[in-house]
């Protein structure tokens, strides 16, 4: 037998309480400390133990200018080993902060180097590479930005304002307990019950008048898709995950998988006030409330703003998809759950039942007809119902006050094992639109935690994420895939119905490159970004061009933290070109 660790410690008494994120601006050659350490964080009336880089949740926002290099001190004074992978950045592989792989751990007490290099303008992240399913959710994680080398890259804006989106679940004033052994939560990852916005539980915003300001939003829920909107001033999406999008658009909404980043300038035409949420095809939420001053903001900018810009590197990418789309793909991963059955009892008779549609029942082991997931076991009880009046049910023989005729034999499912309220946060007063969850029409994303209790008591052991190499039928840690910097690859992601559970997945590629979505559902993409992460929907196809430029042993793996943690990932080596940057 294992034994048992510590639990992780919950006692925020004496902490420091957490700060607001500094900004670190920092010059090529330039080197600063990262303490990793607890702190107290005020939430509303609670007040809890997370963690914090530098004091702050979340961590400092580094400023630096593209092509910069900067060295970065990391202390571990957390709650167990650590390592920073600083997301998105095409770096050097021995600072990709990869545990066993491109470097050991930093124990408690310990510290470590790293190295970091900008070669992409744009909006980057930092956070932890072991057990991110709670350490990432105990506050650890902070923002890069990178300003571009060339002047005129983004479009003129009065301010920015970095947001860092994410939940964070809560049950009775704590923080809802992890298990120190195993990763919990893995079969639809931890959703939050309260949003933390750069954060913040409660945060308001101030604009003035004819003001726009870029919003540089990064997900970094472990498993929360937010769909970003803000009803009564214009949107215009400038950027993604690495630098500027192909061609500028206005939106009404931005949808951003964990991990992922979108770049959004926003012009406050008048004055008011304004919400910032968070729209599923069910609710919202709000995210910032924002007041509108009547100041003047000078420069004026709307003219500027009304005009969509187009980045000429892009449209050279655009050029040559044509060839991409219809090559055939060079590799192909399949995105598959397997799942026992949790909730199944001991002995005696069961029923099959859908957890996330407890109507759903069948004696017999199957899938569901409306979401695809594997009907799980539950324990079934032998009691009495009127043939005429099912809704009578007894568990004593006996006859039925309705029509008098008595009780036959039969079977009561007891309640179906996941069915239970929803942990979705409070809407903040916002306009609920209310009704049930809305499968079918919720685009292939699960918004919300709609099996908590099965949910809860999933882990690596009984849910297992797999992706599948369909040439190979290697799956997560079996894959042995070797490319050669230089070389541009293209990979198919197919999101499986055929699973135990079929779920969206944000698929992310380590720094050994960046890819560009081809096509999604066979749709060739519209608008061309640099990307770092794609979200795959349920039952979706998503084909990528993956540009390799660096060599070294990197990762692919989804971006839900616990399914990382539950093996839905692998390594993969590029070796050093002919005639290689570096
Ligand atoms: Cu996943």
């Amino acid at each position: 037998m294992q034994p048992t660790p510590p639990a992780f410690p919950t006692d925020p008494s004496g902490l420091p309480e957490a700060a607001r994120p500094a900004l670190l601006e920092l010059a090529d050659g330039d080197a600063f400390d990262l303490r990793v350490g607890a702190v107290a964080k005020r939430l509303g009336e609670v007040t809890v133990r997370m963690l914090g880089y530098n004091g702050s949740i979340p961590g400092p926002t580094l400023k630096v200018r593209q092509g910069s290099e900067v060295t970065v001190h990391v202390v571990n004074d957390g709650d167990l080993e650590a390592t920073v992978h600083w997301h998105g950045l095409r770096l050097d592989n021995a600072y990709d902060g990869v545990p066993h792989e491109t470097q050991v751990p930093i124990p408690v007490g310990g510290d470590f180097t790293y190295r970091i290099r900008f070669p992409d303008p744009g909006l980057y992240w930092y956070h932890p590479h072991i057990r991110e399913d709670y350490t990432q959710e105990m506050g650890l994680y902070g923002n890069i930005l990178v300003v571009p080398s060339e002047p005129d890259y983004w479009p003129p804006a009065h301010r920015d304002v970095l947001l860092t989106l994410d939940d964070l679940l809560l049950e009775d004033g704590k923080i809802a307990p992890f298990s120190p052994a195993e990763t919990t939560y893995t079969a639809m990852g931890r959703f939050g019950n309260i949003l933390l916005i750069s954060g913040d539980p409660d945060l308001s915003l101030t604009a003035r008048a004819g003001e726009v300001v870029r919003l540089w939003l990064t997900n970094t829920a472990n498993t929360r898709v937010f769909n970003v909107q803000l009803p009564g001033a214009r949107m215009k999406l400038i950027g993604g995950d690495s630098g500027r999008v192909e061609h500028e658009e206005f939106v009404s909404e931005v949808i951003l998988a964990p991990s992922e980043r979108a770049v959004v300038d926003v012009l406050f035409d008048r004055p008011g006030r304004l919400e910032l949420q968070h729209r599923t095809p069910s609710r919202a939420y709000r995210l910032a409330a924002i007041t509108v001053t009547q100041e003047q903001a000078a420069p004026p900018l709307a003219g500027q703003f009304a005009v969509l810009r187009r980045a000429p590197e892009l449209g050279a990418e655009r050029q040559a998809l044509d060839a991409w789309l219809d090559a055939a793909p060079d590799k192909t991963l399949a995105l598959i759950a397997e799942m026992d059955d949790i909730a199944a009892p001991g002995q005696g008779p069961v029923l099959y039942a859908c957890p996330m549609h407890p109507e759903v029942t069948s004696d017999q082991p199957g899938r569901c007809p409306q979401c695809g997931m594997k009907l799980l076991a539950t324990a079934v009880a032998t009691g009495y119902a009127c043939p005429m009046h099912p809704e009578v049910i007894s568990d004593q023989p006996g006859r039925c006050p309705q029509c008098g005729m008595k009780l036959l034999v039969t079977a009561l499912a007891t309640q179906p094992a996941g069915r239970e309220p929803s942990t979705a946060p409070p809407s903040h007063g916002s306009h609920n639109h209310g009704g049930d969850h809305g499968h079918g029409d919720d685009g292939g994303i699960e918004w919300e935690d709609d099996m908590v209790a099965v949910n809860r008591l999933t882990t690596p052991a009984n849910m297992r994420w797999k992706l599948v190499d369909r040439t190979t039928g290697a799956a997560n840690a079996a894959i042995d895939w070797r490319f050669t910097a230089g070389d541009r690859v293209k990979i198919r992601l197919v999101n499986e119905m055929d699973s135990d559970h079929p779920m969206h997945h944000p698929f992310h590629l380590h720094g050994a490159g960046r890819f560009l979505v081809l096509a999604r559902d066979g749709a060739p993409e519209p608008n061309l970004v640099w990307k770092d992460t794609v979200l795959v929907r349920t039952g979706q196809t998503v084909d990528i061009l993956f540009d390799v430029t660096n060599p070294g042993l990197w990762m692919a793996h989804c971006h839900i933290a616990e399914h990382m943690q539950s093996g839905m990932m692998f390594s993969f080596t590029v070796d050093r070109g002919e005639g290689a940057a570096r």
